[in-house]
């Protein structure tokens, strides 16, 4: 018992009585003991857990984390306990020194549940164990949020006894963000995959290219980035990533488990392509660049050989950049493309992705295309009850071998508004979405006579029309990808809107830690911000 043998017996019932009045698990106590002065320790004993795994039994004593404590995690696990290591110095205050004897063990190694973690922290020690580096990190994710939080003077860090199995619902758990309609530079790309790292999310789909704006060098095409990336919505200074900004950010996500899909949408959705070369137009004039929010007006010249050269060049161009297995090709809103040559469009650029050795991905109306490549994965952007025409398209998409990744634009888009009167926000798609409709759906309850398994997981896009910083990025996903991430995550069973909003109160207290400036939705007991 590290904590009896190092903790005096004054502290040691101040920490009783403070777990005593934190049973219900939300608050988290500050103890300190009177004369003479000790350190100070924080403790929680059932500090709760977004998203709640699958199973938490609890044991009997506390783990203190303090001075003595070092992180032992080699071989496959080394880079994780690393990033632990990194996360929790700043977040403690404490060394924390890899060791290969630290009382926290991380361990990859065969034996657990696929893509899970199992999670133990007894009085001596804190172990985690997963099969794969990122069921590892997962559980980290896990572990970050069962500690206590910092006061100016704690020292020391109880954490209660517990024995945790955990392992997700989807396999693809993501979220998108549109850098096109406003541009965010690779910092905040990296500010938004820590945010949805914590969140057990293991993708970011990146939208880089729309009417507004092209975001992505393409080696040949330099017009593309230097007129199609120059503004953006409201005709204010655009931006684009370099080739090299791309892989940085690829390799960030990376080191936090996140699979980079990037999406180049095409045939419609193209003004900024249009506006950057002449040719790519049917009449041979090139576009102007275009600062509004309307969608659909825009096609590629699907006839013509350089437009053809120009889709090879950006298919195999990001396809080499990208290690992930996906690429997305659009495919939505092209009402400027007369279907003939859509389904043309489709099938050609679908096969370029193939032969590039990646699965496609296309929003759900590519399953008008007759001739897509096996395996083709649909992106389900209707309402949760779909329409004629989305239940057909998807069904299509189905009988050749595909899969869907489930974004219901009324419950996971997270441009529309929370509430009507608030000017950030789109409301197209039955707005407002409150937290208890991005909450309160099950992925496989859309199609009911499907098999489940044709659903590979879920994501929450965020389109920026009216999202022009970091501050409006996190007000418009937190606290709906919170969510999002746990209808991902959960077995549907396990849900409740009641658990989920206790547990998101304290989350928030979390979120006001790492300066995420949430949206504070009505029908959760939110606590007072932290100051
Ligand atoms: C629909 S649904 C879009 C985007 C817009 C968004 C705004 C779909 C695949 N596309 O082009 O940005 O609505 O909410």
């Amino acid at each position: 018992m590290a904590l009896l043998r190092r903790t005096p017996w004054y502290v040691l019932l101040a920490i009783a009585l403070a777990g005593a009045s934190t049973a219900n698990g939300a608050v988290n106590t500050a103890v300190t003991a009177g004369s003479p002065p000790v350190e100070a320790t924080a403790t929680s004993l059932a500090r709760t857990v977004i998203p709640s795994p699958v199973s938490r039994i609890p044991g009997e004593g506390t783990f203190t984390l303090d001075e003595h404590s070092a992180v032992d995690g080699r071989g496959a696990a080394a880079p994780v306990a690393e990033y632990l290591v990194n996360l929790l110095r700043p977040m403690t205050g404490l060394s924390l020194p890899l060791s290969g004897r630290g009382n926290i063990v991380l361990i990859v190694e065969p034996g657990h549940t696929p893509g899970g973690y199992d999670l133990r922290v007894t009085p001596d020690q804190i172990w985690i164990a997963a099969n794969e580096a990122s069921g590892l990190f997962d559980g980290v994710q896990t572990l970050r949020q069962l500690l206590p939080p910092k006061t100016a003077t704690t020292t020391r860090y109880g954490i209660a006894s517990t024995t945790i199995t955990d392992y997700p619902r989807y396999t693809y758990r993501g979220a998108m963000l549109d850098v096109a309609r406003h541009f965010f530079p690779v910092s905040m790309v990296k500010r938004y995959i820590d945010d949805i790292a914590q969140l057990k999310m293991n993708v970011l789909h990146l939208h880089l290219s729309d009417d507004q704006g092209w975001r992505i060098a393409i080696k040949g095409w330099p017009r593309l980035t230097e007129i199609g990336g120059s503004r953006q919505v409201g005709g204010g200074a655009g931006g684009y990533f370099t080739q090299a900004d791309y892989r940085e950010i690829v390799k960030y996500a990376a080191s936090r488990y996140i699979t980079i899909v990037p999406e180049i949408d095409m045939p419609g959705h193209t003004n900024a392509a249009l506006a950057s070369y002449a040719e790519l137009n049917c009449d041979g004039r090139a576009r102007s660049l275009y600062f509004g929010m309307s969608v659909g007006f825009s096609s590629l010249c699907v006839g013509k050989d350089v437009t053809w050269r120009f889709i090879e060049d950006v298919i195999t161009q990001l396809a080499a950049l990208t290690p992930g297995p996906w690429i997305h090709i659009g495919g939505d809103e092209s009402s400027a493309t007369s279907l003939k040559d859509y389904k043309a469009f489709i099938n050609r650029a679908s096969g370029i992705a193939a032969s590039a050795g990646k699965t496609v991905i296309g929003w759900h109306d590519i399953g008008w295309a007759t001739d897509l490549p096996k395996g083709t994965i649909g992106q389900y952007w209707d309402y949760i009850t779909p329409r004629g025409g989305s239940w057909v398209l998807t069904g299509n998409l189905l009988k050749n071998g595909g899969q869907l990744i489930m974004s219901p634009s009324n419950v996971a888009y997270l441009d529309q508004k929370y509430d009507l009167s608030e000017d950030i926000g789109t409301e197209w798609a039955q707005a407002p979405l409150t937290i208890q409709e991005a909450y309160g759906w099950d992925p496989a309850a859309v199609f009911p006579d499907r098999d489940p398994n044709t659903i590979l997981g879920v994501e929450a896009p965020l389109w920026t029309e009216t999202v022009q910083s970091r501050a409006d990025i996190e007000y418009m996903a937190f606290p709906r990808i919170v969510a999002i991430a746990e209808v991902g995550w959960m077995q549907q069973d396990a849900r409740n809107f009641d658990d989920f909003a206790a547990r998101l109160a304290t989350f928030g207290t979390y979120l006001d830690s790492q300066g995420i400036g949430f949206k504070r939705t009505p029908g959760v007991p939110w606590l007072k911000a932290v100051p």
